[in-house]
């Protein structure tokens, strides 16, 4: 029999092909590069945005890490899911909506002088980007946005308001979608800080996600030239690719982040010791620690899968729901379970667990909330949609 290695069952990691070993993504953050590891460690709690972050992920070829050129490393997309569960074991930070949010739409909708003048700076973290989709009226039915664009001479102008946007308050650039006038299709554009009648406001006291900055974008006659405008993608599909990349790097986050509070909680388990024993010789602890560590095997096995179609161009969006909505899923339950272990400690900054439990809370909200994608796939499985009447 092989020897079962209970940090990796069911040998995830010998699936990974010679090039993903070979670039080694998962020694990045990990074992060789001990003081990143302790530089995203430090940076997980505070309750302020750390602008060190995003240059320092850009030095490792950690930003828009799919795409060919532009000084991206141009790995597979299950490369890119490697690093999402690397980084966010450590600290859920928004690189993948730099990665997947703003340079992807960008080199996917956006002119060739578009692409030459943001992506790189993007990937070096020299940029911070933000994408601006939802609104304090349409979160879960973008459909229904009342964001506008009319054409001016020169150019267009964007007015409405988002919310809920990360990064916004400290974007450089701002991919947001509207409804054009002209023809009630939505498009997206590129706005740039600093544009008349363009504000991008903090929501103040976060409870989750304290480390990185949340924000409204108002829109108040902002004029932009025709550059602004992303020409290659139009209607709700072109913002949902983007969420199609996003919703996948997702998947492999929330499974690194659960993978995080299962060593925590066993750690502690076996140090702390109650009625002259350890916690981790209790039966019912140790089922907390193996449905935790079940769940995280299962995931990552399916969201390996689900790159491996999306590299061969075979995956298809009820997919993506299918992990996204899973792994969040399970993230969230099991992350609360397993931070039982901690008694009363459970509630110290000092054991970050409940800091992934907090955080899970909106990754199982944002990018569709979880009763969103059960419907998406309630649809693919019956053929009748029920999101509305
Ligand atoms: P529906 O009629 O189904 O579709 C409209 C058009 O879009 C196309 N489409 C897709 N295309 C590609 N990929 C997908 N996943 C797609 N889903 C739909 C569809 O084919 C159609 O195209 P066409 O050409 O026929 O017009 O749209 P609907 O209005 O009925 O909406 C369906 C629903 C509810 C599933 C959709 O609205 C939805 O997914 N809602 C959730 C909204 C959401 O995910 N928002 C995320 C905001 S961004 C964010 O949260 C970032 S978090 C940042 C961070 O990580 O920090
Ligand atoms: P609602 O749509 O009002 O939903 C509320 C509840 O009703 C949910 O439980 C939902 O599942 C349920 N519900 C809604 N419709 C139905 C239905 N038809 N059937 C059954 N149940 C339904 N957005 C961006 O565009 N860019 C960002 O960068 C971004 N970052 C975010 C960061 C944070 C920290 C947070 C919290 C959110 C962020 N979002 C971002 C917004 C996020 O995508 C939305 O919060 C999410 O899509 C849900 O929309 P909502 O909050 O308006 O909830």
């Amino acid at each position: 029999y092989a020897k079962f290695q209970w940090e990796d069952p069911l040998e995830v990691e010998s699936l990974l092909t010679d090039e993903e070993v070979a670039i080694n993504i998962l020694g990045i953050l990990r074992g060789s590069s001990a003081k990143q590891v302790h530089f995203f460690d430090q940076i997980a709690l505070p309750n302020e945005f750390n602008h060190d972050i995003l240059p320092a992920m850009g030095e490792l070829g950690l930003l828009g890490p799919t795409i060919q050129g532009y000084g991206c490393a141009g790995v597979s997309s299950v490369a890119y899911g490697l690093i999402a569960r690397e980084v966010e074991r450590h600290v859920y930070f928004h690189s993948h909506v730099v990665s997947s949010l703003v340079m992807h739409p960008i080199y996917a909708y956006g002119t060739q002088e578009q692409k030459d003048k943001y992506l790189p700076l993007l990937a070096k973290g020299k940029l911070i980007g933000c994408f601006g989709l939802t609104e304090p009226n349409h979160g879960s039915d973008p459909a229904g946005m009342e964001t506008t664009a009319s054409e001016v001479d020169g150019g267009f102008v964007l007015n409405g308001a988002k919310t809920w946007i990360s990064n916004a308050p400290v974007a450089d650039v701002f991919v947001v979608w509207a409804r054009c006038k002209w023809d009630n299709k939505v498009r997206g554009f590129i706005l740039e800080k600093g544009a008349k009648g363009l504000t991008a406001p903090a929501i103040k006291n976060k409870l989750a996600l304290r480390c990185s900055l949340t924000g409204s974008i108002f829109m108040d006659n902002v004029q932009v030239s025709h550059n602004a405008l992303l020409p290659h993608g139009q209607g709700l599909g072109a913002p949902f690719g983007c969420l199609n990349n996003a919703r996948y790097g997702i998947s492999w986050g929330a499974m690194g982040a659960l993978e995080d509070c299962v060593h925590r909680a066993r750690e502690y388990a076996l140090e702390r010791h109650q009625f002259k024993r350890p916690l981790a010789s209790f039966q019912l602890v140790q089922k907390k620690l193996v449905d935790a560590q079940t769940e995280v095997t299962l995931g990552l096995l399916a969201s390996l899968q689900v790159g491996r179609l999306k590299d061969q161009g075979k995956v298809a969006p009820e997919m993506i729901s299918l992990i996204k909505r899973n792994n969040c899923g399970k993230a969230l339950e099991h992350s609360r379970r397993v931070l039982d272990i901690l008694g009363g400690n459970a509630c110290s900054d000092e054991y970050h667990i409940g800091r992934h439990v907090a955080n899970l809370q909106v990754v199982n909200t944002y990018e569709g909330t979880y009763d969103i994608h059960t419907l998406i796939l309630g649809k693919a499985v019956t053929g009748i949609q029920a999101f509305a009447n």
